[in-house]
């Protein structure tokens, strides 16, 4: 999962640390080496207390000088960093990071490491710190807790209602199973509302897996008005004291536009709690368009990232932080119900750095 990122983000940290450690020691300042000693100590001068301020600067230098070899402390350059961190950036879009944000991930990293000391033994460790803090800046965003949400909705009475949006084959309806899956562990009763009337087989795919986990589907005809689909269920839910609705929708481009419209019309009708949009992370940076438009159109709540198990290049999720702006709530990572884990960036920082 995520390997070519992996492999460019610890490529920079490994040539940073060797070109900086390889720097040469830096010419100790101008002004101390060319005052030799006797200079100062032939002139003495009338007022004596010149005499220590004088000294007191040499020694501070010499001491600095001392302190800066004994420790091997040095500076980074802008000129250490200004290649390999170009170099980086081109990586970045290489492993399908939007341009936007492989460009503020590289500027962020530089304002950070330029002007920054560091012992010489420990400049890796330091810009390996320095990548983690800028990647978890980019996925920093407050994340709705799904299940409790439901819960709270619940508890008034009240079903809750998830739309689920995105491209044909992008793993819409196992990612439903997969909810289905978590809401049932967490004892919230679930109805999928099989509204993609489009697709052939999609309502038995979605028959198959309520199947093995013991939930109703609400369908209708094939060709027949999603929404109707949708606000059955609904009536479903409210006459059996069900928690939650989980409406399964017409895999859509952004440019299609009837399907636009139908999904608009959807939105307004049932009203859904929360709006999910469901992505392959092998879409890479073009996911960040497709998000953008759903969002327009009707809100988007949060992204769920499928098939990151299968994804090598791993940029996607920095990409859709920073350019839509979305939550990652989940990673589909397989074809299994319990496939399904809960996002954390501490988690994928932890591993692309690993
Ligand atoms: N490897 C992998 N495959 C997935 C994942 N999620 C879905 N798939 C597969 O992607 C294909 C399309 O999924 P489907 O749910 O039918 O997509 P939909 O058209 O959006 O409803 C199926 O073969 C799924 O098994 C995932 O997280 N990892
Ligand atoms: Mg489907």
């Amino acid at each position: 999962m995520f390997n070519l990122l992996k492999s460019k983000l610890s490529s920079f940290v490994n040539s940073l640390s060797k070109k900086v450690e390889e720097k040469p020691e830096e010419p100790a300042p101008k002004q101390a080496e060319e005052k030799p000693k006797s200079a100062v100590a032939e002139k003495k001068p009338e007022k004596p207390a010149e005499k220590p301020r004088e000294e007191k600067k040499l020694k501070l230098s010499l001491e600095t000088r001392v302190k800066s070899i004994l420790s091997s402390e040095v500076e980074i350059r802008e000129k250490d960093v200004s290649n390999l961190l170009e170099d980086l950036e081109l990586s970045l879009l290489e492993a399908d990071v939007a341009y936007d944000a492989a460009k503020s991930i590289t500027s962020n990293m530089r304002s950070k490491l330029v002007g920054m000391h560091v012992n010489k033994n420990e400049v890796g460790r330091t810009a390996n710190d320095v990548v983690k803090a800028t990647l978890l800046g980019v996925m920093e965003k407050e994340k709705p807790d799904v299940v409790e949400l439901a819960r709270k909705k619940t508890s008034n009475g009240e079903a809750f209602v998830i739309l689920f949006l995105g491209p044909n084959g992008s793993g819409k309806t196992t990612t439903i199973a997969k909810m289905a899956n978590l809401f049932k562990k967490n004892n919230l009763s679930c109805v999928i509302a099989a509204a993609d009337t489009w697709r052939a087989a999609s309502q038995e795919q979605a028959e198959v897996w309520a199947g093995r986990l013991g939930v109703k589907v609400v369908g209708g005809q094939y060709g027949s008005d999603p929404t109707s689909i949708a606000w059955n269920a609904l009536a479903h839910a409210k006459a059996k004291g069900i928690n939650v609705v989980l409406i399964d929708t017409a895999g859509r481009q952004e440019t299609s536009k009837n399907l636009m419209k139908e999904l608009e019309k959807m939105n307004r009708v049932v009203k859904p709690d929360l709006k999910i949009y469901i992505g392959e992370a092998l879409t890479g940076n073009a996911i960040v368009e497709q998000v953008k438009e759903f969002d327009k159109l009707i809100g988007v709540d949060g992204v769920i990232l499928t098939k990151a198990d299968v994804d090598e290049k791993g940029g996607a999720s920095l990409s859709v932080f920073h350019s839509t702006g979305k939550p990652i709530l989940y990673l589909g990572v397989g074809q299994e119900l319990d496939d399904l884990q809960e996002f954390s960036s501490e988690f994928v920082v932890e591993n692309l750095l690993a």
